[in-house]
């Protein structure tokens, strides 16, 4: 008798579970590559190619191949560095601004296979490539648009040039995870020998949707980034930071390739947004992008790169950290130093969730559901998330820490495969039995990271208390960062 009553309790839990439907999804929604991108949050930028010779950031493309020739080019070591400082994939200069390429292409001779460099035999992108496979990175490609090198730039010739190249690229180098559209276009240049200016339309002279179905036929995996899109969006600023409010979305129309007209939509998103374009963080560990010998000494220092990661990764962005690999061909001893302190900085912070597995009470549940309930945020498994209501904008979440916990960052987490939904939220903690408001902030996303002076507290509350709709909250985490002096 007992254990019929018991099978019928099961039974009926886990037909209300059934019964209450997931949260319907708030469009513009991640797509699969979108998803996987959002998870790298850290990779390297790195800037190599002919300027690293001529100390310039912008070659004029009258360089020679000749004058590129690295004398102890190891991208294993460039791997091995990026795999030690936590970053997850490497995006390389295949060509930059000057049209030199770093691989042997067959439509051009200004490549590195008329350079010195092992006897004109080497291949920049297929060494990395297998250093990356090696060292379990994920590879990007940087292919400049404009091409201040080609005779043909500004022509349509050019546009079937820079397809070849990019079919190139794309085929046969491996699994490619991000594609780099600079928005730089258009100006003086060596041109074949011209040597004049040159403005393109650009607007129209790409016509980016066929390049793009290149990329989307050979990589369909990858991410395409521009200053609009079509996957990953600029943040408007090359100084390392996204807005504080961050949506993962813009208004498509507003942003016709190649044209910026609104930095604060690229900085900001627009919660209006037509369609999922989240926001990546580019800047250089240097002043510059290339490697100058001047600049050796000026390597952005551990609070200003710490500052970076939590107005990058820590609002929503994706982090792009440029290291400029130098004329060995090697990152340089001052920048490999520094991303290593960055890095155990990095873990210190992160060491300990102090909110893992601590019992979490919500003023609402979907559906009364364990399938929805609050201990989905604190079980380290982003799968995993806790809603409310489909009326609920407002609601709110207590951990009970037990005993008084000492603390100075929060980290939360939207589950975004249902949409970017928090439009403002509030942290506060329970000290000497009284609440505080330790932060009132705005967006969440794939993630949010706030610090703050420490903070000794037996409760701590995050309140959602505004959203596009219902609140589905994949996790929180609640760390004692050790604070470096200069912070
Ligand atoms: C800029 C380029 O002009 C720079 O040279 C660099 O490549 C940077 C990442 O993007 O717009």
């Amino acid at each position: 008798m007992r254990s019929a009553y018991l099978f019928f309790i099961v039974a009926l839990t886990l037909f209300s579970c059934r019964e209450t439907p997931p949260p319907a999804p708030v469009g513009p929604l991640p797509s699969e590559r979108q998803l996987a991108w959002h998870q790298m949050e850290y990779y390297a930028f790195i800037h190599f190619s002919m300027n690293t010779f001529t100390n310039m950031e912008w070659g004029m493309g009258s360089e020679k191949p000749e004058q590129f020739n690295p004398t102890a080019l190891d991208c294993r070591q460039w791997a091995r560095i990026c795999k030690a400082a936590g970053m997850k994939g490497i995006i390389l200069t295949a060509k930059h601004h000057d049209g030199f390429c770093l691989w042997p292409s067959a439509y051009t001779e200004h490549s590195v296979k008329n350079s010195p460099w092992e006897n004109g035999k080497g291949d920049v992108v297929k060494e990395l490539s297998e250093a990356c496979k090696e060292y379990g990175l994920k590879m990007g490609l940087y292919l400049s648009p404009w091409d201040r090198n080609h005779a043909d730039y500004g022509k349509p010739e050019y546009i079937t040039y820079y397809r070849n190249q990019m079919k190139e690229l794309m085929g046969n180098y491996g699994e490619i995870f991000e594609v780099w559209f600079d928005g730089a276009n258009g100006g003086t240049g060596w041109y074949g020998g011209a040597n004049e200016e040159r403005r393109i339309d650009r607007t129209t002279y790409y016509d980016w949707e066929n390049t793009w179905k290149i990329v989307r036929e050979l990589q369909p995996g990858a991410v395409m980034f521009s200053d609009g899109g079509p996957d990953i969006r600029w943040v408007g600023n090359e100084q390392g930071w996204a807005r504080p409010t961050n949506w993962s979305l813009l208004k498509k129309k507003d942003f016709a390739p190649g044209v910026v007209d609104n930095l604060e939509h690229l900085r900001a998103g627009q919660e209006d947004g037509t369609d999922w374009i989240p926001a990546e963080v580019d800047v250089s560990i240097r002043p510059g992008w290339f490697y100058h010998p001047a600049e050796d000494t000026l390597v952005k220092s551990l609070p200003k790169l710490l500052d970076i990661y939590y107005h990058s990764v820590g609002r929503n962005a994706n982090m792009l950290l440029n290291i400029p690999v130098d004329q060995r061909g090697l990152i340089h001893e001052a920048d490999s130093a520094r991303l290593m302190e960055l890095a155990e900085a990095l873990k210190a912070g992160f060491a300990t969730d102090l909110a893992f597995g601590k019992k979490v009470t919500a003023t609402s549940i979907r559906g009364k559901s364990k399938h929805y309930g609050a201990a989905n945020v604190n079980d380290n498994n982003p799968a995993t998330y806790w809603t409310t209501g489909d009326s609920a904008k407002q609601a709110s979440l207590t951990i009970d820490m037990i005993n008084p916990t000492a603390f100075n960052r929060f980290l939360v987490q939207e589950f975004i495969p249902l949409g970017q939904r928090v439009k403002k939220f509030k942290i506060e903690a329970l000290v000497n039995d009284s609440w505080q408001t330790i932060a009132e902030e705005t967006t969440v996303g794939y993630k949010r990271i706030l610090r703050f002076p420490e903070v000794t507290a037996t409760k701590i509350r995050f309140s959602v208390e505004d959203a596009k709709a219902c609140p589905v909250i994949s996790t929180i985490q609640v760390f004692k960062a050790p604070e470096l002096s200069e912070e």
